[in-house]
């Protein structure tokens, strides 16, 4: 391999010492996430631009919605980061790394990063990865959890191998039921379950689910999950696990505690309860519902009365596609259609784009998206005790002048 390691962890953007002493806050810059203790300080990490925090250890970065308003892919230095454990991986030796695969396979194999990057024929996806908590800081009655506004979310083109291919190669034998995934972090108290998903094994064998080295066109940023992570295109991102090195087909359906206790929700049709009602029989969470947001203009914007503005924003589904997003500007009284823009792909973020003119006064704008199969967004929250899968029709006031 020609890359040197040195050159290969700057090329991740980390010198991989030590990001806790890395992390730069910015405090003169305070971001508003528009809740009740929505203040948040600006934090700079290296291969990072500024962003949102969260939590410091681990590092948890959200990304500010602005972002969303510059393209349909967001860049890999304002992507989100989200871990759980506070043990995350510090200093990975590119060249000594090696993906395991084993377990209840004909024939247990180990990769490089060089084997999977020339051995295999790349695949590609463009695909959100949203955090299940994404919006959650918005429930009310408040839950329990980090406190998000709408930036635990981003869309990126993802490279690496299919799955399919890793699996076929090692064989599952007869009875093949379920297929897990490890990283490279882990919990820093003994007690605490080491963060492990898994997947069907019909469903990690799809073909679409990829092991991905690269992201928009780069290695992995450190803090998304280098050297490799699991894309799980439509699902939530908690399966898409970072820095991942082990995979193992079992012959049982896995049951650790991010399984069977973690990242479940209500077993009925809209994932909710009414608040404060028993959690009653619950399900792993998996794929995207629908959502759509305006992102220009700004929430408190203000525009000329009477002169036609650009109205813009995304919309994204768990894979059936996007077939139409609406916009009202009467707060939900009347709405037209807005024109899509490029088409990605199924499982990618999708632009819309339409013009207003407005009286003078104070307007609430909302848009609301149709998928292929003809699901949309509810007009009011619902609610549920993790603060999962919020897509409620969201409304960005401002002022026309
Ligand atoms: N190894 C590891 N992978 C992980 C996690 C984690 O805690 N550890 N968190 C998951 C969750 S809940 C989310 S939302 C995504 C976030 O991906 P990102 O940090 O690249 O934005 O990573 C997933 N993969
Ligand atoms: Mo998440």
């Amino acid at each position: 391999m020609a890359t040197s390691r040195r050159s290969f962890l700057r090329g991740a953007g980390v010198s991989a010492l030590s990001l806790p002493a890395a992390r730069r806050a910015l405090s003169a810059e305070i971001a508003q996430l528009g809740f009740a203790n929505g203040e948040r300080t600006l934090v700079r990490y290296p291969g990072k631009r500024a962003l949102i925090e969260q939590t410091i250890r681990p590092p948890q970065l959200e990304t500010p919605c602005s972002v969303f308003n510059e393209g349909v892919l967001t860049p890999n230095d304002a992507f989100f980061v989200r871990y759980h454990l506070a043990n995350i991986p510090l200093a990975i030796d590119p060249e000594a790394f090696h993906l395991e695969l084993r377990g209840h396979v004909e024939t247990s194999l180990s990769f490089s990063l060089v084997e999977l990057k020339r051995n295999f024929e790349p695949a590609e996806i463009v695909a959100v990865n949203q955090c299940s908590g994404n919006s959650r800081g918005f429930f009310e009655p408040r839950v329990a959890g980090g406190q998000f506004g709408h930036g635990a979310m981003g869309n990126a083109r993802w490279r690496g191998v299919a799955l399919k291919t890793l699996l076929e190669k090692a064989g599952p034998k007869p009875g093949a039921r379920s297929v897990a995934f490890n990283g490279l972090d882990g919990p820093v108290a003994p007690g605490t379950p080491d963060f492990v998903k898994s997947l069907d094994v019909a469903h990690a064998g799809d073909g679409e689910v990829m092991v991905a080295y690269g992201m928009n066109g780069e290695d992995l940023p450190w803090l998304n999950g280098f050297p490799l992570r699991l894309v799980v295109p439509g699902c939530y991102g908690t399966y898409w696990v970072k820095h991942l090195n082990e995979i193992e087909v079992l012959d049982k359906d896995f049951d650790g505690f991010w399984m069977s206790s973690a990242y479940r929700i209500p077993d009925n049709d809209c994932a909710c309860v009414t608040p404060g009602a028993p959690k009653g029989a619950t399900r792993p969470i998996k794929r995207l519902n629908v959502r759509s947001f305006i992102t220009s203009p700004a929430e408190n914007a203000k525009v000329a009365a009477h002169v036609a503005f650009e109205v813009k924003g995304i919309a994204f589904d768990g894979g059936h596609g996007v077939e139409a997003v609406l916009l009202s500007a009467d707060d939900g009284a009347s709405w037209i259609a807005t024109r899509l823009g490029e088409d990605l792909g199924r499982y990618s973020f999708r632009e819309w784009r339409s013009e207003l003119s407005l009286r003078p006064g104070v307007h609430h704008l909302k848009c609301r998206a149709v998928n292929r199969v003809g699901q949309s967004q509810p007009l009011a929250p619902l609610w549920n005790h993790a603060g999962y899968m919020r897509n409620v029709v969201e409304t960005v006031q401002i002022e026309a002048v």
